[in-house]
């Protein structure tokens, strides 16, 4: 807490602490709620292990958010774009005496994130928040912004990593990996289409968030989208790193630490929402190509992840936050389990793209 009070009198906005806790449920940031007589606010501790450029990732965030700032001047909307506060030595964020950065954010007041959707609405409502991420920067210019972590989504340079882990078996746990690094190896040729899709030119990059969890999502009481958050890894990306992302977290029907696999499967009353909320907003700026791939998207993007918390295992947990020694090899077989519910229901996935379905 003294040293939080040192890193907040950094920010001149802030007057009147009353109270700093520890919030949300986040995997890379440190974040705290900032309560003032007057506001309140965010501050985070951005993780530096992840983020090796908090300067371009900085520039990224204000870049985007001061556009749609723009965008949104005088337009009735109800989404609300996140404003980040200078400190007092004119950057968008301080260091401390560790090397530590740290950011203040406002906080969206009355709002509220979900780890798990509870109802259709919440996903319809996701799928158009995140939806109009997209399009409300269609506009803006690509090349401006830099990767904050070159290649995140590249299926090549993961299953590289992921082999790579597997030879080195740092701290021995290949032998308690086996079915999963059988699984990895069974789909890692049909993952790579979108992929190629895009170097084939089809498929365009475009300003992506490439975090769209359901809890990077805020909404109010009335179950209204209201922000979309944690914006560090808003950077050029396919559409389907967006909306595959989502749906592994929309439509789950248990949680990323689900240890009971039985529960794991998806949800395709909760894929058919966010589907018809994401294309609502975007049907006019994706081209056929990129609206054909969306569904299988979802296969991809949930396999990425898998694949990533299962290397993280493989590694000995120096990436992702873990509460216990076999935490990613559990995360890592929920997304391999939801990866075979999706692989089960894709034929109604597709259906559910057909605009005007039941
Ligand atoms: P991480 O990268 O660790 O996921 P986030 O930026 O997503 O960090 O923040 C973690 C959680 O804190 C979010 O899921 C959300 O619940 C909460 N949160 C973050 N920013 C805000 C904000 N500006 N207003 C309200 N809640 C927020
Ligand atoms: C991380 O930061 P957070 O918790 O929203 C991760 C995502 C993963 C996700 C899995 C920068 O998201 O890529 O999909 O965990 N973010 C980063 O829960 O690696
Ligand atoms: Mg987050």
């Amino acid at each position: 807490m003294k040293n939080l009070s040192a890193v907040i009198e950094k920010f001149p906005v802030v007057k009147n602490v009353k109270t700093v806790s520890p919030f949300g449920s986040g995997h890379i940031n440190d974040t705290y709620k900032v309560e003032t007589q007057d506001a309140d606010f965010i501050l985070q501790r951005i993780n530096h292990n992840v983020f090796k450029n908090v300067e371009g990732l900085t520039g990224n965030i204000v870049k985007v958010t001061d556009y749609i700032a723009r965008k949104l001047k005088g337009v009735s909307s109800k989404m609300q774009v996140l404003q980040t506060y200078k400190s007092v030595n004119g950057n968008y964020f301080v260091n401390d005496e560790k090397g530590n950065y740290w950011r203040l954010l406002n906080f969206v007041e009355g709002s509220k994130s979900y780890d798990l959707v509870e109802n259709s609405k919440v996903a319809y409502k996701g799928g158009k928040a995140y939806g109009w991420f997209v399009r409300i920067l269609s506009g803006f210019p690509v090349d401006t912004l830099v990767d904050t972590i070159p290649d995140f989504h590249n299926i090549d340079f993961r299953l590289d990593n992921f082999r790579k882990s597997v030879k080195a078996d740092a701290v021995g746990r290949v032998k308690e990996a086996g079915d999963e690094i059988a699984f990895v190896e069974k789909r890692a040729g049909e993952m790579r289409e979108i992929l190629l899709k895009g170097k084939e030119g089809k498929i365009p990059l475009r300003v992506t968030h490439n975090d769209t969890k359901v809890n990077n999502v805020l909404f109010n009481d009335d179950n209204e989208a209201i922000c979309v958050i944690d914006l560090d890894t808003v950077m050029p990306g396919y559409v389907h790193y967006d909306f595959g992302d989502a749906i592994r977290t929309f439509t789950n029907n248990a949680g990323e630490d689900e240890k009971d696999l039985s529960k794991v499967s998806m949800n395709i009353e909760y894929y058919k929402a966010f589907a018809e909320g994401f294309l609502s907003e975007t049907n006019d700026v994706l081209n056929e190509t990129e609206i054909k791939y969306l569904p299988f998207s979802a296969r991809l993007m949930t396999y990425i992840i898998g694949l990533r918390f299962l290397t993280d295992f493989l590694d000995g947990d120096i990436y992702y936050k873990t509460k216990y020694p076999g935490h990613n090899l559990v995360r890592a077989r929920v997304q391999f389990r939801l990866v075979e519910s999706m692989e089960d229901h894709f034929e109604e996935m597709e259906q559910g793209m057909d605009p005007g379905h039941p």
